[in-house]
């Protein structure tokens, strides 16, 4: 497949916001600042409502469906006509049925891609839907997308190419008007928008005014404040890559290099914008270590996007290219419990429905991560910390296990280790654990150990650096009845708002797994029961 775009225009560089989308979530690095002021600072720098929301969805599809869909390509030329849009038996239900049974949250729709076709009833170009045979032109994939997010209870957000390749206007001064007006219309009148997603395509370097970024984002805020713009702007970034790939530590909190801070030339705000080089590709991009350096931090929090086939649009060619089952898991693993969103690919067929092949996957994810996290089995326990702030019961470590997240424990102010110990009441077997900060009021630990009491001692299983809003991890089964987390290193005084450990029933490569030549896997629901049983997890 072609080299994203997203990843050349984002290593080219170019981002361009108004400081005011920067209000209450970046902070300045002064040049005497030491590395503990910096570390403090990073700490203090908190998310906006918006971010926060955007986070907890966790799990999300991508949806790539259009003109591509029905050409057989990646990336159309603009040149198609609306004739060639022809699904045959459309039905949204039947893609949010298979994304709720996932376990996911919410759904981001390309409602135009860079061949400019738009997948709505829009009054900007001849280019849409509107002048397809598809229900006598009257059909509107985002209102029917829209629609069965609500009745699903996902949250609803929409993909639109900046780059487009049918009007005639792209590149001139008319464009970002167009645009615009695209926007409104995607954001008046189809209900609450919880993401706007933008990639980096064709966003050249030298001619910043072909993409009026600022006034795109005025727009938003305007008419959604409670929409994320994801990717080229100011409120989610993207991981580095389009295979799942995941980092290892993911920090919130990242530098803007702002080396080069030209006023963009668009620009309405008196202040001006700033140009930004995310290094979004890093290996490292939050450590103390990237801090040092740093001049301006910002609340920025990665999404993991990438597709369960090798193609963002539907081929037929790739029906057995599906992900497998444990390299989905592996990427849920990595990216939700990485203190990632997992943005996941799901591209309906020429029918205009998800493909059987990725709605039995799906079906399979879900039954799997419910199987593991039905049952906390740290949510009885007798719990104990080394320090409470204040010593107040309301910032106990009992509220780690409430299930709430909005109520957590915490130290005091300069108290940055700490030891909480879970008394399980009896011997339980667990692989995986997870940890969540109350990141409303920032991101803090900076390195953690479990430990579990075995033959009169403490015995480290995992360890791990940077939180955040949700850690994961897997290790080899542990069986103990006492289990405690030692607080290495923390910004400031550490939050802790969700403690759990888990038993999941399917470890990459496990025999219970069954593969055919398509290299599809299947899981039963029987089969599930049994490991579960088999798990010993209190009924
Ligand atoms: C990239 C695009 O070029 C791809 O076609 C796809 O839409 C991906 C999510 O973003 O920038």
């Amino acid at each position: 497949m072609n080299r994203p775009l997203a990843s050349i225009a984002v290593s080219l560089g170019l981002l361009i916001f108004s400081t005011s989308a920067l209000a209450q979530s970046s902070v300045m690095i002064e040049p005497g600042d030491s590395i503990e002021q910096i570390v403090v600072k990073a700490a203090r720098v908190r998310p906006a409502d918006r971010q926060v929301a955007w986070q907890e969805l966790e799990f999300t599809a991508f949806i790539h469906f259009g003109m591509n869909t029905f050409t057989d390509r990646e990336w159309g030329t603009g040149e198609e006509t609306p004739d060639q849009f022809a699904p045959t038996a459309f039905d949204a239900r039947q893609w949010t049925r298979a994304f709720k049974a996932a376990g996911m949250k919410g759904v981001v729709l390309t409602a135009k891609h860079h061949d400019g076709f738009c997948l709505w009833q829009t009054d900007t170009t001849k280019h849409s839907i509107k002048h397809s045979p598809w229900r006598d032109g009257k059909g509107d994939v985002v209102r029917d997308v829209s629609e069965a997010c609500r009745a699903e209870g996902l949250a609803f957000g929409v993909y639109l190419s900046p780059w487009d390749r049918n009007t005639k206007e792209f590149g001139k001064p008319g464009y970002n008007k167009i645009f615009q007006q695209q926007l409104r219309e995607l954001l008046t009148n189809y209900g609450p928008v919880v993401d706007v997603w933008f990639d980096g395509a064709h966003a050249p370097r030298d001619r910043p005014e072909i993409f009026d970024w600022s006034g795109h984002y005025r727009l938003i805020r305007q008419l959604q404040p409670g929409a994320c713009v994801s990717v080229m702007g100011p409120d989610v970034r993207w991981c580095g890559n389009e295979g799942g790939h995941t980092r290892p530590a993911e920090w919130n909190v990242v530098p803007i290099d702002s080396t080069d801070p030209r006023p963009a030339e668009t620009s309405q705000e008196t202040t001006e914008a700033i140009i930004m080089r995310f290094k979004d590709q890093a290996a490292d991009l939050g450590s103390r270590d990237v801090l040092r350096s740093a001049k301006q931090l910002m609340w920025r929090p990665a999404m993991t996007n990438t597709s369960i086939r090798p193609g963002w649009f539907y081929h037929a060619s790739q029906d057995a290219r599906v992900r497998s089952l444990d390299n989905l898991l592996n990427i849920y693993y990595g990216s939700v419990g990485g203190n990632t969103q997992f943005l996941l690919n799901i591209p309906p067929d020429r029918r205009g429905l998800i493909h059987e092949n990725d709605v039995q996957r799906l079906a399979e994810l879900g039954r799997v991560l419910r199987a593991t996290f039905a049952t906390n089995l740290a949510e009885d326990a007798a719990v104990k910390a080394s320090a409470v702030r204040g010593g107040d019961s309301s910032h106990g470590p009992d509220k780690t296990i409430d299930g709430k997240k909005d109520t957590y424990w915490t130290t005091d102010e300069g108290t940055t280790e700490a030891v909480l110990e879970y008394d399980l009441g009896q011997a339980r077997s667990f692989n995986v654990a997870m940890l969540g900060e109350y990141i409303t009021v920032g991101q803090r630990i900076e390195a953690f150990s479990l430990e579990a009491w075995q033959d009169g001692q403490w015995r480290e299983f995992a360890r791990a650096t940077a939180v955040g809003y949700k850690r994961l991890l897997r290790f080899d089964e542990v069986t103990a009845q006492r289990v405690r987390l030692r607080i290495i290193q923390s910004r400031l005084c550490p939050t802790l708002s969700g403690f759990g450990l888990f038993h999941t029933p399917v470890v990459p490569a496990s025999p219970q797994i069954r593969r055919d030549k398509a290299g599809t896997v299947t899981i039963t629901a029987a089969e599930i029961d049994v490991l579960e049983a088999a798990t010993g997890k209190p009924k």
